[in-house]
């Protein structure tokens, strides 16, 4: 591996858990070396922009270590400015590991994250393998950071992309006005799926690309596409209510994602959620629509005021002036966007909004960092 010189086990705060070294007198105790971070699944969709933020961000770690599938492993990739080459997932990638964060499928994270934390690795996992576990936090850290120190399996759970495009804007209202229920419709973009969901957009792009005649007689899509990719229906020129996996009652995975993982971040295991996704020909950037109930009564001003003094929002609501957020101008920024804020007409309790935020920055790997980041700044202050 090359890259940040790799620092010898005994220095790392995992190994130092294990090994505690003898007090030194406080007034001579050294600053604790930056802590070490692995990132599985570097060479990802997620991983990529992982890799992005790493460059970008103030930053906190030591040694960075890259680790993927087998098939992965010796690319070499860039990040602070430096080239790593990309180790094999393996338990021992984990010794000297403080942090580890996730971005693979459910099943590698059931099997590989406990192994890291076995190892003294604080994991934050970007799947959906433990986030209804109730020993794992389920974290955002504008809406609830302190829940990142309880953490008995010493796993941190990132939520879905979905709930985390609409949860630091209901998060705030839930603060000002008491969330009650929320009908949420989703318009997700096709990087949800991996990089399989933007390479098949753009092949089926370029399928459909300079027909004046697809899309006007029933079939002619699905005869021109022909290949769907991870989608169930052609996505170019379409949209496909459907996106994750069928369960009981004819719910999607991400259906109940949305309102499973809402009720446990906001403390509101009686939530009422009512939610319909949709994936729409986006490339990178969700967008969801909510009609939000509250305790109290609530203004369409009363509104945009806790979301325009939220942290981690931007309100862009002047509909007048052709002013709200799409998923065009909002790929590629880190916070969540607000707009066409509307009381509901028959409901005073009630309002309607829209929504977008970057499915693989704030949606997967910026929240992720983020919950790294409060992981790194407490066992750099202990
Ligand atoms: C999707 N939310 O958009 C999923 C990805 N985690 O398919």
């Amino acid at each position: 591996m090359t890259g940040h010189p790799a620092r010898p086990a005994h220095q790392s705060h995992a190994a130092r858990r294990a090994y505690p070294a003898r007090q030194a007198h406080p007034a001579r105790r050294a600053r604790p070396a930056p802590p070490a971070l692995a990132v599985v699944g570097a060479t990802g969709a997620v991983g990529t922009v992982m890799l992005d933020l790493l460059s970008t961000r103030d930053d906190v770690w030591g040694e960075i270590r890259l680790i993927a599938s087998p098939r992965s492993a010796g690319r070499r990739l860039r990040v602070r400015g430096e080239e790593l080459e990309v180790l094999a997932l393996a338990a021992d990638a984990f010794d000297g590991v403080d942090v580890a964060m996730f971005d693979v499928p459910d099943e590698v994270s059931a099997r590989w994250a406990p192994v890291a934390a076995e190892r003294g690795a604080v994991v934050v996992d970007n799947s959906g393998a433990f986030r209804m576990d109730p020993g794992v936090p389920l974290v955002v850290p504008e809406v609830n950071p302190k829940r990142v120190a309880h953490r008995p399996r010493g796993i941190i759970a990132n939520p879905n992309c979905t709930t985390l495009s609409l949860i630091v804007a209901m998060g705030a209202l839930h603060r000002a006005f008491g969330l009650r229920e929320m009908v949420v419709s989703s318009y997700q973009a096709a990087s949800g799926a991996g990089q399989a969901g933007i390479d098949t957009l753009y092949a089926q792009l370029d399928k459909v690309a300079g027909s004046r005649a697809l899309g006007q007689r029933a079939g002619d899509l699905r005869a021109a596409i022909g290949d769907f990719g991870p989608f169930p229906a052609p996505l170019a020129l379409n949209v496909v209510p459907f996106a994750g996996s069928l369960k009981d009652g004819g719910w999607s995975s991400e259906e109940l994602k949305v309102r499973n993982e809402s009720r446990k971040i906001l403390g509101l295991p009686d939530l009422k959620v009512h939610a319909t996704c949709v994936r729409v020909p986006v490339v990178t950037t969700h967008a969801v629509a909510v009609h939000a109930v509250f305790d109290r009564e609530v203004t369409r001003e009363g509104a945009q005021r806790a979301l325009d003094s939220a942290p981690g929002v931007v309100l862009n609501d002047d509909p007048e002036r052709a002013e709200f957020p799409t998923p065009a101008d909002v790929v590629g920024t880190d916070p969540t966007w607000v707009g066409r804020v509307r009381r509901s007409l028959d409901d005073p309790n009630a309002v309607e909004l829209f929504v977008c935020g970057d499915n693989l920055r704030k949606g997967a790997a910026l929240n992720t960092a983020q919950i790294a980041e409060l992981v790194a700044a407490e066992l750099t202050t202990r």
